[in-house]
């Protein structure tokens, strides 16, 4: 008998082929006369979803039992990057499908670069949600990602004269093939009004709470595949809708427009993501979003838990939920009040049920990105739950008391309301509070949440604190971006590193292998020939792939000290006006990033990066030795690009400031070696490359607080350092912005009197260590040799390592083996 594939899930070349034209045909409604780019990849897309959806809905059959723990990722971000490369690299069938379009008369890559990125999110808090839920996956640990659908993600960046420009992300234009709407699944969030007490049947003393508006929430489900298992979890995101009934009663009071008003003022909450990776202002729509998403995903959890059979008082054995940051953390509030009005359950009960879910990672110790909320505001929008947070700080600040008898500062400190003219919820303190577990995002930081901005709560509950370093997937930052590189080592090794980076080590006994040597390098050269092409498409400049490719890719923030890079150019370009003859290791500084709509000196960064560009790029005394780029629009799939071609990676964040970073992980994975200071998690990387492969320069944590506390003054350092001094002087003078003298004068102000992130501290370190990076790059051989030793070292950076740490200390989440149903 012949042996027939099915079409939707066969996976031979010959079906592949077969099942991509018919989707063409039915699903896009175009021959191969009329198709463009876009339809084969959605013709494509659907072939692809097509083949996962089994495996989907036998991992919700797998899982949907009592006995079953789920992790809960809550997060208002998940910048989760292309979705097609990744599901073929998931599937397995990355190679099939590509001869299968090539038959087709098509290019796989062409058609992968159709896809336009979800931008959910703004950079490391979000990305690090995404790499959480593809280790879940792979680890087969039941798992939902729960988070909004933003009709518009981050902004597009464009370039004009130098100056970023913000252009809306219409993602969803020409449809998202990914998500499957769950209109079934909708839920209701109110907002407003007042409470009234009242007196239960039972005689007991209850709180109603009588809101001013609803709105609908209407799941979206992305389903989240395991590498090479069964498992495909599930990501939910929720779209804010009118309720229909709203509209139908005011339609027949004759408010017709009146009623789409509202329409338009439900809808607008899930319309557009913030783009700011700090809170610069509370704003009342940002609450709205993350109380309503918190709140969908929560009656969401309860609905499971209760269809499995569960009782809520069980809750906490069923279901982790996590804080991805502050941003959910209204969910402790949002738990309590349902647990207590809605399901009658006594508040010390449902206080226990609701620490024993939650757990909280905090993800920055700058304390101007600590959230708060005004009162007032929270009060008009949420009337109910600050009455529940009054009184969970009633009873928090009574257990302190018991413990710190009379110590009055320490109550003020901890308290969830912070006092003054105008008073605030401190998201930060709710969190912790209503937590049994709190984290950080590497071993420095972990530790400097508890001397600092956590102290207080370090010293009641030290137990609830523990360090979970960051890490990313080797299937999207190795597997997918650098396919030769992946191609090299499991050649040499073997192809378990997929699954267990930590087997990368085995790499170290060809890091003197010339043989091996060669091949690296050839591999980096490669990726830094497409790079360059790229940057010649995309800017129009041309830079050597021979050069030094020494690229700083992260959000604009003056604490990453971007500025800081470019100090460090001007200082070169200057050593090259002196003397024209000067030998020096040819560079391509590359940088790319966005900065907050809102975030003056971030914006004039990118302009100074820009401007030095201009000059450098086009000064014959320079010769071409040296390039300055700035590439537009920096995202996830501009950093598949950028990582595998990269030689140097610059992680040059003031020490104590940067949490962790990830960027810097991706970097070293793919063979760059850093330049960093010891700072977020570059001190592991340190730790684990081994000092003598790493670029280290600069003050310490240590040493920045005492130089702080001592009295810093940036113009001794400007007064004592001739380059410095000449660096900051053009700044001023024009000669960097076409004579416009004043362009630059709020950075040199602010340098020169008070350069908060201790640039000119750091300075000549930085100068010093760039100087002895440039003579190291000219011994080939030895670099090669280092890059192979920090490919081979960051076993430890998977995030398939984080997540298990997270299952086995703060989740208690085991894997659950899905078993394909026919
Ligand atoms: C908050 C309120 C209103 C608008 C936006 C926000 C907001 C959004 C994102 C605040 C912070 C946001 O992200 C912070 C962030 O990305 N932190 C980074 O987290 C990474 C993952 O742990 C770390 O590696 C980085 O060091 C840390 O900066």
């Amino acid at each position: 008998p012949v042996q027939i594939e099915d079409d939707r899930t066969g996976l031979s070349v010959e079906t592949l082929k077969r099942a991509f034209a018919d989707n063409l045909f039915y699903i896009q409604g175009k021959n191969a006369d009329i198709a463009t780019l876009n339809d084969y990849y959605m013709a494509l897309a659907y072939t692809v979803r097509d083949r996962l959806l089994q495996r989907w809905l036998s991992t919700i059959k797998a899982q949907l039992k009592p006995e079953v723990k789920v992790v809960y990722y809550l997060s208002a971000e998940f910048l989760m990057g292309p979705h097609l490369g990744n599901n073929l690299v998931s599937l397995g069938i990355y190679d099939q499908v590509r001869q299968a379009i090539q038959e087709s008369g098509l290019n796989l890559e062409e058609l992968i670069a159709q896809e336009e990125e979800p931008g959910l999110g703004n950079g490391g808090l979000g990305r690090l949600a995404a790499c959480y839920l593809d280790s879940l996956a792979a680890l087969e640990i039941p798992a939902v990602g729960y988070g909004l659908r933003y009709e518009f993600g981050i902004f597009d960046q464009e370039i004009r004269d130098g100056w970023q420009v913000e252009i809306t992300d219409k993602w969803l234009r020409y449809g998202n093939p990914w998500e499957i709407a769950r209109p079934e699944a909708t839920v209701e969030v109110k907002l407003g009004g007042h409470t009234e007490a009242f007196v239960d049947g039972a005689g007991r003393y209850r709180v109603r709470w009588i809101p001013e508006r609803t709105i609908v929430g209407v799941p979206y489900d992305t389903p989240v595949l395991g590498f090479k298992n069964n498992a495909a979890n599930t990501l939910r995101l929720w779209k804010a809708e009118a309720p229909e009934s709203f509209d139908f009663q005011a339609f027949n009071l004759g408010d017709y427009y009146g009623a789409v008003n509202a329409k338009m003022y439900s809808e607008n909450i899930s319309k557009v993501l913030y783009p700011n990776d700090e809170p610069l202002q509370g704003r009342e729509l940002r609450l709205e979003q993350q109380f309503f998403f918190v709140s969908c995903s929560l009656q969401d959890i309860i609905r499971r838990h209760l269809y499995v059979g569960g009782k809520l008082e069980d809750l906490h054995n069923s279901a982790a939920i996590q804080l991805n940051d502050t941003h959910p953390s209204i969910g402790i509030a949002e738990l309590m009040r349902l647990l207590v009005d809605e399901h009658n359950i006594d508040w010390d009960t449902a206080w226990q049920i609701t620490q024993n879910t939650f757990a909280y990672t905090n993800h920055t110790l700058l304390p101007e990105a600590l959230e708060r909320w005004p009162l007032s505001l929270f009060g008009s929008l949420l009337p109910r739950h600050l009455e529940i947070i009054f009184e969970i700080n009633r009873r928090f600040l009574q257990e302190v008391s018991a413990k710190f008898p009379g110590d009055t500062g320490r109550l003020a400190r901890l308290s969830l309301i912070q006092e003054g003219p105008e008073k605030f919820v401190r998201m930060a303190h709710l969190a912790s509070a209503g937590s049994h577990a709190i984290n950080g995002v590497a071993a420095l930081h972990s530790e400097l949440l508890k001397r600092d901005v956590l102290r207080d709560f370090y010293e009641l509950s030290p137990e609830k604190f523990s360090n979970k370093t960051n890490g990313v997937t080797p299937r999207r930052w190795i597997m997918l971006s650098n396919p030769e590189l992946a191609f090299l080592i499991s050649e040499s090794i073997g192809d378990g590193w997929i699954k267990n980076l930590g087997e990368l080590r085995e790499l170290e006994r060809f890091a003197n292998d010339k043989e091996f040597q060669s091949r690296w390098r050839q591999i980096k050269l490669n990726n830094k020939t497409n790079l360059a092409e790229y940057i010649r498409k995309r800017t129009g400049l041309v830079v050597d792939p021979h050069s030094l490719f020494d690229i700083q890719v992260k959000r604009i923030h003056e604490y990453k000290r971007q500025h800081l890079n470019v100090l460090y150019i001007i200082t070169l370009y200057n050593r090259l006006k002196q003397n024209p003859e000067l030998e020096i290791t040819p560079r391509t500084f590359i940088f790319g990033g966005k900065a907050a709509p809102g975030y003056f000196m971030a914006k004039l960064i990118i302009k100074l990066i820009n401007s030095v560009a201009d000059v450098v790029n086009n000064d014959p005394d320079v010769g071409g030795r040296l390039k300055v780029v700035f590439l537009p629009d920096y995202n996830v799939t501009f950093g598949q690009r950028v990582y595998p071609a990269a030689e140097l990676s610059e992680q040059i964040s003031t020490a104590g400031k940067e949490a962790s970073g990830t960027g810097n992980m991706k970097f070293s994975m793919n063979g760059a070696l850093t330049i960093g200071t010891l700072d977020g998690a570059n001190v592991e990387i340190r730790e684990e490359a081994g000092e003598e492969n790493f670029f280290l320069f600069g003050l310490t944590t240590e040493e920045v607080y005492a130089l702080k506390a001592r009295g810093y003054n940036p113009r001794d350092y400007y007064n004592g350092n001739p380059a410095l001094r000449q660096v900051i002087d053009q700044l001023a003078s024009g000669v960097l912005s076409s004579g416009e003298t004043h362009l630059f004068a709020p950075l040199v102000d602010h340098l020169l009197n008070r350069d908060e992130y201790l640039l000119l501290a750091d300075y000549q370190s930085y100068v010093e260590c760039q100087d002895r990076v440039g003579e190291a790059y000219r011994d080939q051989e030895h670099w090669t040799r280092m890059s192979i030793l920090n490919s081979a070292r960051m076993g430890k950076f998977s995030s398939d390592r984080a997540i298990r740490e997270y299952c086995e200390d703060i989740w208690g989440a085991v894997a659950v083996d899905v078993v394909l149903e026919e």
